[in-house]
């Protein structure tokens, strides 16, 4: 490369003009009119280069997602590379997400992966123009780094290596490629035709890859669909159809959610990074470990077994107190206890350790799916068969237990272990591995910080104490004395309640109100504030209302 050195040329002309004053201000003028041009040439080199580099590497990411098409979604650059992230992703960076982004942090992190490769690629491509040899180096090893993270996640095979290497390898091809037009292209002596390879390869290129890229994800998306298999599933008749709770289990009031959400609505709380999409044509589950006579069942088995409704709250251990991530569902499903009775648990066993088609892994006691609790293997919510995002075709569901010690969604695998023995996902990660429930209560209306007007103010929410059933939900206003809240109709003890309180005579003013409830043992929700963080948020759930 025969670069200038910075400033050599202002040098040049401060020497010869040194003697003549007015002389030297022209040439200062000519000087900063070629340190302008100069600055515009670095400028023009620079965006070059980082116009190669991210060419380059949306060159390489649609080639990836290309061999994805073959190798599966999960296996594509972005997301093994996101799905690493995630697994890696410390416990508190984790709860900021849940905290901020909800249900969009997944695209928070997807977005993030796009403009961090974007960033090093534009980098790389800069680089390139100097040191050719040592950025293409680099760009394969962001294949390199990509592939491992593919490989490395639990429910790989070694075909994941592919899409992220021939990533790098497509990427480091077009980045020598442009980089060597763009060099030609920018000499003095530069014919116009070099300079027309050059646009014509990098818009050319980028055209393809975008269209590859696209193309590619189509295909994926298109391939594993699993819509058309959902659409055919029939759902068995549940041994004794359950009837509809009676209205009663919702107070009317206004702003209040239903007594079942809406599946539309009800949260979701995954570490996929995209939704796995299980073909319940190949789907199979396997029961092992520690029993007499492990066995494996296909769906059209399992769809032969014996199916029960029930009723029941899903909740998260990354509630926030006053929180969204519970959610209240009818779910048909298939007792637990029989599989795990015909597998024949040996003895010293505890753990039933879980494990989805994304290799997420879930520890439950034992004891809680044959202590009698309707512990299932769901394939259907609120009359519907499982969306994909909530577990399609088949989750497991405990009642009384957090959803990340119970609700595997996609489960394929059920293995009969100890506590002592294996950790499931969550458990390194600074989550307690049993935690049931806790008791929690919520002001759904009005909303924290509403304006209302005197008189008679009506407060509504829900409350849960899942499996434990809920006895009682009581008020507080300003600090007064608790005040017992009308309970709508229970249905059964795993659902929530309900609950409304007609607050008669409010004055004017700003007001602070605060719930709680008992549970079905008698015992009162604690008041003491902990963080989600080993195994649960608790406090009361405080809100301002304004009444004028
Ligand atoms: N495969 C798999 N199953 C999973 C999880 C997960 O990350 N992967 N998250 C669990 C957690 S933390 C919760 S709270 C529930 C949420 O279920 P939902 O998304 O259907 O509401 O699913 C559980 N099952
Ligand atoms: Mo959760």
């Amino acid at each position: 490369m025969s670069e200038q050195q910075p400033g050599g040329m202002q040098g040049r002309a401060a020497d010869s003009s040194a003697a003549d004053p007015e002389a030297e201000d022209a040439q200062q003028e000519s000087g900063s009119t070629t340190a302008k041009m100069r600055l515009a040439a670095l400028g023009g080199r620079i965006a070059r280069g980082a116009l190669v580099g991210l060419v380059a590497g949306g060159a390489g990411l649609a080639v990836g997602e290309l061999v994805a098409v073959a190798t599966g979604e999960a296996s594509s650059p972005v997301v093994a590379v996101g799905t690493w992230a995630i697994s890696i992703t410390p416990t508190w960076l984790e709860q900021f997400a849940i905290r901020n982004f909800g249900s969009n942090d997944k695209a928070v992190l997807q977005a993030g992966v796009y403009v961090t490769v974007a960033l090093a690629a534009a980098a790389d491509g800069v680089l390139a123009r100097t040191r050719l040899t040592i950025a293409s180096l680099l760009t394969a090893v962001f294949g390199v780094v990509g592939a491992i993270a593919a490989v490395t996640r639990p429910a790989a095979n070694t075909s994941w290596l592919l899409p992220s290497l021939l990533a790098g390898l497509a990427a480091a091809l077009v980045l020598r490629w442009l980089t060597i037009l763009s060099l030609k292209e920018s000499e003095p002596s530069a014919e116009s035709s070099g300079r027309r390879r050059f646009l014509l390869g990098t818009l050319g290129t980028a055209a393809g890859a975008l269209v590859a890229g696209y193309g590619g994800n189509a295909w994926i998306k298109k391939r594993y669909n699993v819509s058309d298999a959902r659409a055919k599933v029939v759902l068995p008749v549940p041994e004794t159809v359950l009837p509809e709770p009676p209205a009663s289990v919702h107070p009317d009031v206004e702003g209040l959610g239903p007594f079942f959400t809406p599946t539309s609505q009800f949260y979701r709380v995954d570490t996929a990074l995209t939704v796995p999409r299980v073909d319940p044509g190949s789907w199979k589950l396997k029961i092992h470990g520690m029993v007499d006579r492990p066995f494996e069942i296909t769906f059209e088995e399992l769809l032969s077994y014996r199916f029960e409704e029930h009723d029941m709250t899903l909740t998260c251990v990354s509630n926030p107190v006053g929180g969204p991530y519970v959610g209240n569902a009818r779910w048909l499903g298939t007792p637990l206890a029989p599989l795990l009775r015909r597998a024949g648990v040996h003895r010293g066993a505890d753990m039933l350790l879980s494990t989805s088609t994304d290799g997420m892994t879930i520890g439950s006691p034992v004891e809680a799916v044959l202590d009698g609790r309707q512990a299932m293997l769901a394939i259907a919510m609120n009359g519907e068969v499982l969306p994909t995002k909530h577990g399609f075709p088949c989750r497991m569901l405990i009642p009384g237990l957090y959803g990340f010690v119970s609700a595997t969604k996609w489960v394929t695998d059920l293995n009969v272990t100890t506590f002592a023995s294996s950790d499931a996902y969550w458990t390194p990660r600074g989550y307690s591995p049993q935690a049931p429930v806790k008791t929690a209560s919520r002001i759904d209306v009005p909303a924290n910080g509403a304006t209302v007007s005197a008189g008679t103010v009506v407060l509504a929410g829900t409350a849960w104490a899942t499996h434990r059933g809920l006895a009682a939900v009581e008020v507080q206003i300003d600090n007064g004395a608790w005040r017992e809240a009308m309970l709508a109709t229970a249905d059964t003890p795993d659902t929530w309640r309900q609950w409304s309180y007609q607050w008669a005579n409010v004055p004017k003013g700003s007001h602070k109100v605060k719930v709680r409830a008992t549970d079905g043992t008698g015992t009162v929700q604690t008041s003491a504030v902990q963080d989600m963080v080993p195994n649960g948020a608790t406090g009361y759930h405080t809100i301002t209302v304004q009444v004028s």
